[in-house]
């Protein structure tokens, strides 16, 4: 019905009648049976994933970082771009990139995850990114923290939140807008909140939000605001449409709680080798070394834990200390011994404060923070 309906909206309005509406999408879920869509294709193509195997590298070496962008990489002039700070400040201030540059700088290593990472599972199917688990990947970020950048300007006392503006520009479900979120006063002066211009040593990649970028360790990653051209200091709580896009809600009338830190979450690098088009993994009997990567934005993570039998059984996994990076992924491993079969391999992460992943999903309609644990189908061939 409703298909139905866009279909004739595409088609009815010829020349110069075309509003937003006739072309933009209204958020839905995909009907019973209904497979991915052309247009999903179309966003799957362009923001990829990392691949898992990829997961075995302390930091996600360039171009295997997963990337999410909703409208297009804006063109930036480096020489001509500027950082304007605004609203609720004592001053307004415009800021170069070697301003930035020349100000105190950090590096944090980050493990950064889409919201959305999880979504193709869920039953119903939120229409958008398809991700299935591979939404995520680390890097190490070096730039000005946030909070020396907005004492350059001031914040005055009636500031409550600050919002950040992107250079990239779209329409969202009728909605032509900036890409544009916030974050309250006390999470932007917070210490690990960078504004990013060097991604593993070198100037961020397109992709990624050249020439600057903000990073809010912990956060899901709607948060880092890619393309920073401004940044506005607000008397009153945000209510731009990626404020009201992330929240989690069950139906539409909902107006549900906002979507802010990474649930916890591991994933194991998929174990032997893939068949090319199930993706279904082969190994032989015998000793196999599990390992993957264990993560959260909350509490930090206390206990991963591995079942080779569908969640049948759990056992724990060795994880190494996370050392210096609070915010980074730590990696883990759990000896198996292959027996020829069929085997279902989850992993799942504990934080210190008792949260432990799912195993089955929290649905909510947009389908965001859906850390239930993953399941890897595994082949075990006869001697
Ligand atoms: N300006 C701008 N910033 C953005 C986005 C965007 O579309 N435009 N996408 C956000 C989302 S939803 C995610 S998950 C992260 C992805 O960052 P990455 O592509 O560097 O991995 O960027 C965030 N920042
Ligand atoms: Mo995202």
């Amino acid at each position: 019905m409703l298909v139905t309906l866009l279909a004739i909206a595409r088609i009815l309005p010829q020349g110069a009648d075309v509003t937003l509406d006739d072309i933009s999408r209204p958020s839905r879920l995909a009907g019973p049976g209904e497979g991915i869509s052309d247009e999903e294709l179309a966003l799957a193509a362009r923001n990829h994933g990392m691949p898992l195997e990829a997961l075995r590298y302390d930091v996600t070496p360039p171009g295997l970082h997963y990337v999410l962008i909703h409208y297009d990489i804006p063109a930036v002039d480096a020489h001509h771009w500027r950082l304007r700070l605004g609203g609720q400040v004592r001053r307004r201030v415009e800021l170069d990139l070697a301003m930035l540059q020349s100000l105190p700088a950090r590096t944090v290593r980050v493990t950064m995850e889409c919201a959305g990472n999880g979504r193709a599972r869920l039953q119903p199917r939120p229409v958008s990114q398809p991700w299935l688990v591979e939404a995520v990947g680390t890097a190490e970020w070096t730039g000005a923290p946030l909070r020396d950048v907005l004492a350059t300007a001031g914040l005055l006392p009636s500031a409550v939140e600050v919002v950040f503006t992107g250079a990239d520009h779209g329409v969202e479900r009728g909605v032509e807008q900036d890409y544009q979120r916030s974050l309250p006063v006390a999470e932007a002066l917070d210490g690990d909140a960078l504004l990013a211009y060097s991604m593993n040593g070198a100037p961020l990649p397109p992709q990624h939000g050249f020439p600057l970028r903000l990073v809010v360790p912990g956060w899901y990653g709607m948060a880092h605001v890619k393309w920073l051209v401004a940044i506005d200091a607000v008397d009153a709580a945000f209510t731009g449409f990626q404020h009201h896009a992330y929240r989690l809600r069950r139906d539409a009338d909902d107006p549900g709680e906002p979507v802010t830190r990474i649930g916890p979450r591991a994933l194991a690098i998929p174990p032997g080798m893939p068949d090319f088009m199930s993706r279904t993994r082969i190994v032989r009997p015998g000793l196999i070394m599990l390992e993957g990567r264990a993560w959260s934005g909350r509490a930090p993570v206390r206990r991963v834990e591995v079942s080779t039998n569908g969640g049948g059984t759990w056992a724990s996994a060795v994880i190494e200390p996370a050392g210096d990076h609070r915010w980074a992924w730590r990696r883990w491993h759990h000896a198996w011994t292959a027996t020829p079969g069929r085997h279902t391999i989850m992993a799942r992460a504990t934080t210190a404060d008792g949260e432990v992943q799912p195993a089955d999903q929290a649905w909510n309609r947009g389908g965001f923070a859906n850390n239930a644990a993953q399941q890897i189908p595994v082949v075990c061939l006869a001697p």
